[in-house]
C-alpha cells in the first residue's frame, strides 16, 4: 500500500467547462484515484477552483455581481456538475480559501528571505479606453513565434510559448479591442526564475524520464528558452494580497499576486481546507511537507498548462528552501477536438459539461471520453463516433449481456443463481482469458494508459459475449439442464466481476451490477488472479435481481437532435 496525493488542473471560475476540459484533468484523475482506492492504496484526489485573476473580474462585472458573489456562485454550480460526473475528490476547494491566501504569502516571504524576489518599476500596458492597466492576458495579438492571431499577452495557446505583452504584433485590448494602447510606469513584485534555471533543470533532469514524452518535451523546451524573471503581482482588486509586513508600499498600492503564482499553491491550500474541516483526523502536512519518501504525487493536466507544472511551480517550491512535495508524475493531455476544430464558449460550438448530463447520464460520457482521451495525440469528438460507441461498447457488449444474462436466468431457474454442471473445459479458457485480460488492465491502469486500459476493459467485456455465444444456454438448456445452469452461473460471475472492474470509469453502472447480487460478504473492493480464473465468487444459491437497462441505445433522430443543437460539422 503506498500513499497517492493527485490533483487535476484547477478549473478556473469564469464559466462551466467543456467537455475537452473534462477529459484532459480531471475525469482522469478521477479514473486512476478511483482505481488506486480500490486496490488498497491511501489516495488523497485534491483539487479546486482557481478564482483569481481578471477574466473572474470581468465575468463578476457581466453578471452583475461582486467578484466574492461571483466566485462563490461559480464554484458552487461547477461543484454540482462534477458531482453529476461523479468525481469523487476528496476535496473541492477555492483559491480564494483563507487557507491558500496565508500559504502563498509564506511562499513569497520565504522566497523573498532567499533572494528570489526583487521589486523592479516597470513599464505596463496602460488602456485609457479602458481606464486601467491591462494584465497581460487581457492583451491580445499576433503571436511573433507562430503567427496565431490571437495570442494573449500572457502565453500563445496555439504554440504554448510564454510571452510578454509587448511581444505581441498588432496589440490590442481584449476588453474593449481598444489599440490605443500606452506604455506607464509602476512596481511590481518579480520571481527571479532565472536564479532558478540550474536547479529547476536538475530536478527535471532527475525525474522527466518517467513523465510521458509530452510533458518531458514540453518542460524542454522551456527550459531550452530559458527561465526569465516574471512579474508576480498584477494591479487587481481581487487576489492574494501582497503581505503588508513585507511590501508595505506595495500592499497599500492594494497589489495582488498574479493568478498563476497562487493557484498551483491552492494544491497545498486546499489539501489545508481539507484537513481544517477535521484537523483530529486529517493531517494535511503529511502529505506535502518532508514526505517525499513515502507519498507519489501525480498531476493531471492538458498540454498547455504542462510549463507552469513542471517549470515554474517546481521553481517557486525549489526557492522557498522548505521540503515542498513536487510532483513525482505529470499526465498531460492534448486537445480534444469538436469536429477537428475548436471547442469554443463564445461561438458555442462544441458541448458543455452541464449540457453533457442533461442529455445522458455521467457513465455514457466517463466511459467514451476516457476510451478516446487525447493522450498520444489530439482526438476529435463527434457525435457519429460519440453514438457508435455507445452502442457498441456500452449498450451492446456490456448492458445487453448484463440483462441477456440475468433475465434468462430469472425466467428459466427462478430468483437465485442456478446450481449444477461441473466447469469443464470452456471454463477452464475462459478463465486464462479473463486472468489474462484483468492483468493487462491493471498494467495499463497502473501506467496511466488510459485508452489501453478501456481497450483492456473492453475486451474483458468481450470475452463474456464470446463464451456466452460459444455455450449458447438457450439452445443447451433444451438438452442439458445442468449445463445451461454452469454456463449462466459462470456468466454471472463474469457480471460481478465487470462490476468491481468497471467501477473507476462507469460508476453508477459498476454500482447497479454489483447490486444485482445479494452476497453475504460484498465488501472486496478488488478481483483475486485466482477468482478471475475460478469464477466463482457468486456461488449458486445467491439471490439476484434484474436491473434496468443498463445503456439505452441511441437512435439515429437522437445522432440527428444532438448534431442540430450543438453543431456538428466541421467549422
Ligand atoms: N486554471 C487553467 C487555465 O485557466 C488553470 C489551471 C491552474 S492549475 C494550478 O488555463
Ligand atoms: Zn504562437
Amino acid at each position: 500500500m503506498a500513499r497517492h496525493l493527485i490533483t487535476s488542473a484547477l478549473p478556473y471560475i469564469n464559466g462551466i467547462k467543456h467537455l475537452g476540459n473534462m477529459v484532459g484533468s480531471m475525469l482522469p484523475a478521477d479514473v486512476y484515484s478511483r482505481y488506486l482506492r480500490q486496490r488498497g492504496h491511501d489516495v488523497l484526489y485534491i483539487c479546486a477552483t482557481d478564482e483569481h485573476g481578471t477574466p473572474a473580474e470581468l465575468a463578476a462585472k457581466e453578471a452583475g455581481l461582486s467578484v466574492a458573489d461571483f466566485c462563490a456562485q461559480a464554484h458552487d454550480a461547477q461543484k454540482a456538475v462534477y458531482d453529476g460526473f461523479a468525481l469523487a475528490f476528496d476535496y473541492f476547494g477555492r483559491s480564494s480559501s483563507q487557507q491558500n491566501v496565508e500559504i502563498t504569502q509564506h511562499f513569497a516571504r520565504r522566497l523573498n528571505e532567499n533572494g528570489f524576489i526583487e521589486e523592479r518599476a516597470i513599464r505596463q500596458v496602460y488602456s485609457p479606453a479602458d481606464g486601467r492597466f491591462l494584465p497581460d492576458r487581457y492583451v491580445e495579438g499576433t503571436c511573433p513565434h507562430c503567427g496565431y492571431d490571437k495570442a494573449r499577452g500572457d502565453q500563445c495557446e496555439n504554440c504554448t510559448r510564454v510571452l510578454d505583452p509587448t511581444d505581441l504584433i498588432n496589440p490590442r485590448s481584449a476588453i474593449s479591442g481598444s489599440t490605443d494602447l500606452e506604455v506607464r510606469e509602476t512596481k511590481h513584485l518579480f520571481l527571479l526564475q532565472s536564479k532558478l534555471q540550474h536547479e529547476v533543470e536538475e530536478w527535471v533532469a532527475r525525474h522527466e524520464a518517467e513523465w510521458p514524452q509530452l510533458a518531458s518535451s514540453i518542460a524542454r523546451k522551456w527550459l531550452t528558452e530559458g527561465l526569465h524573471d516574471r512579474a508576480i503581482t498584477r494591479d487587481l482588486d481581487w487576489g492574494v494580497p501582497v503581505p503588508a509586513d513585507t511590501w508595505p508600499e506595495l500592499a497599500a498600492e492594494g497589489k495582488v499576486f498574479y493568478v498563476w503564482f497562487d493557484a498551483p499553491i491552492e494544491y497545498i491550500g486546499a489539501t489545508k481546507e481539507w484537513a481544517d474541516e477535521d484537523p483530529s483526523t486529517r493531517d494535511w502536512k503529511s502529505w506535502w511537507y518532508e514526505s517525499d519518501e513515502t507519498v507519489r504525487y501525480t498531476e493531471f493536466m492538458a498540454k498547455d498548462n504542462v510549463p507552469f507544472h513542471t517549470v515554474m511551480f517546481p521553481a517557486t517550491e525549489l526557492g522557498v528552501r522548505e521540503p515542498w512535495k513536487k510532483v513525482d508524475y505529470v499526465k498531460a493531455f492534448n486537445w480534444l477536438t469538436y469536429y477537428g476544430g475548436k471547442f469554443s464558449t463564445s461561438q458555442k460550438r462544441g458541448v458543455f459539461t452541464d449540457q453533457a448530463l442533461d442529455i445522458l447520464p455521467a457513465d455514457y460520457w466517463r466511459y467514451f471520453l476516457i476510451a478516446n482521451a487525447p493522450e498520444s495525440d489530439d482526438s476529435s469528438f463527434t457525435w457519429e463516433h460519440f453514438t457508435a460507441t455507445v452502442n457498441k461498447d456500452l449498450a451492446d457488449t456490456l448492458g445487453n449481456f448484463v440483462n441477456r444474462v440475468l433475465s434468462f436466468s430469472r425466467k428459466r431457474f427462478g430468483d437465485d443463481v442456478p446450481e449444477g454442471g461441473t466447469p469443464g473445459e470452456a471454463e477452464a479458457k475462459l478463465g486464462e482469458e479473463i486472468a489474462r485480460l484483468l492483468a493487462e488492465y491493471e498494467t495499463q491502469m497502473e501506467a496511466l494508459q488510459f485508452r489501453k486500459a478501456a481497450a483492456a476493459l473492453r475486451a474483458l467485456w468481450s470475452a463474456g459475449n464470446s463464451y456466452l455465444e460459444e455455450k449458447a444456454p438457450w439452445l443447451e438448456i433444451k438438452t442439458d439442464k445442468d449445463g445451461a445452469a454452469l454456463t449462466l452461473r459462470t456468466a454471472m460471475n463474469l457480471i460481478h466481476l465487470y462490476s468491481v472492474v468497471s467501477e473507476p470509469f462507469i460508476p453508477a453502472t459498476s454500482a447497479a451490477m454489483r447490486q444485482a447480487f445479494t452476497l453475504p460478504d460484498d465488501t472486496a473492493t478488488w478481483v483475486s488472479r485466482t477468482e478471475a480464473k475460478t469464477l466463482t465468487a457468486v456461488p449458486a444459491g445467491t439471490p439476484f435481481t434484474v436491473p434496468p437497462v443498463l445503456f439505452a441505445k441511441l437512435t439515429d433522430e437522437d445522432l440527428e437532435t444532438y448534431k442540430e443543437r450543438f453543431g456538428g460539422t466541421a467549422e
